[in-house]
């Protein structure tokens, strides 16, 4: 048994893209902007429970800057902020390169080899997915991919199960006998709420998370292979019901 699909979120599980990509690019459109606004690697960490770069600024706004008053409309600001932010971050993957982590190239590899589907079901902005696809894992590997779910297609991003949801609806498949890789807790309670199997790599900023639930926690894919992955898919089928076995359980 093989898995007929895997969808991966993205931040944190394709890529360490948290610390080093998306906190600079917001620092750099808040300097441009004239704000004094500074995340620093520990404040980031805390602000990353907030998922959706936007709703991450307007919480912070809330929570750190309470006396904040834009010039005009808040609303806009954010908007406006949150652009430059993927300008920034898109500069940031193609002139830096953030690494794909261990053992995702060849995963992904082995899925092609295969002709098991892959999909994308991540919180970050779509141009961010392309970004980081084009320069870290090939010109062309967004047509690596069946689905690219990503930012506000859906109402509500993760904890909420709607970008697995909305990912599996075009794949036209079930939940079961697919694959979730997520990194954090809010993308686990996403692919779970969503009756995904789910394997969770962990990284600096989510390695105290609870992962209950996982059908496996590590800290990278590098010894992740297809064969494992159905082993897992095996693991959480029902039990086969034996209806003329007398277990303990039976009278
Ligand atoms: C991670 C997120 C995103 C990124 C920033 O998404 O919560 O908000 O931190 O990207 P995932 P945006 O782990 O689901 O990939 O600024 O585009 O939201
Ligand atoms: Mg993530």
């Amino acid at each position: 048994m093989i898995p007929k699909a895997l969808l991966f979120d993205v931040d944190g599980t394709l890529a360490d893209t948290e610390r080093d990509g998306h906190r600079v690019a917001f620092n750099r459109a808040f300097a441009e902007a004239g704000l004094d606004w500074v995340w620093d690697v520990a404040l980031y960490g805390d602000l990353l429970a907030i998922t959706g770069g936007k709703e991450r600024i307007r919480h912070y706004v809330e929570r750190y800057r309470p006396d904040f008053r834009a010039p005009g409309d808040f609303a806009d600001l954010v908007v406006r902020l949150h652009a430059e932010k993927t300008r920034h971050y898109a500069a940031l993957v193609a002139a830096a390169g953030l690494p794909l982590r261990p053992g995702v190239r060849r995963l992904l590899e082995e899925a092609r080899r295969h002709g098991v589907r892959l999909a994308i079901a991540t919180t970050t902005s779509p141009d961010n997915v392309s970004a980081l696809l084009r320069h870290a894992l090939a010109p062309d590997a967004e047509r690596w991919f069946d689905v690219i779910a990503a930012g506000d297609v859906v109402g509500e991003k993760k904890p909420a199960p709607d970008i697995y949801h909305y990912a599996l609806e075009r794949l036209g498949l079930a939940p079961a006998g697919c694959v979730a890789f997520e990194d954090s807790e809010n993308g686990l309670h996403a692919s779970l709420a969503a009756g995904l199997t789910t394997v969770v790599t962990v990284n600096e900023y989510t390695r105290k998370h609870d992962f209950r639930g996982a059908a496996l926690v590590l800290d990278d894919l590098s010894e992740v292979d297809l064969a494992a992955l159905g082993a897992l898919l095996a693991r959480s089928l029902p039990a086969p019901h034996h209806s003329s076995e007398s277990g303990p359980s039976s009278r």
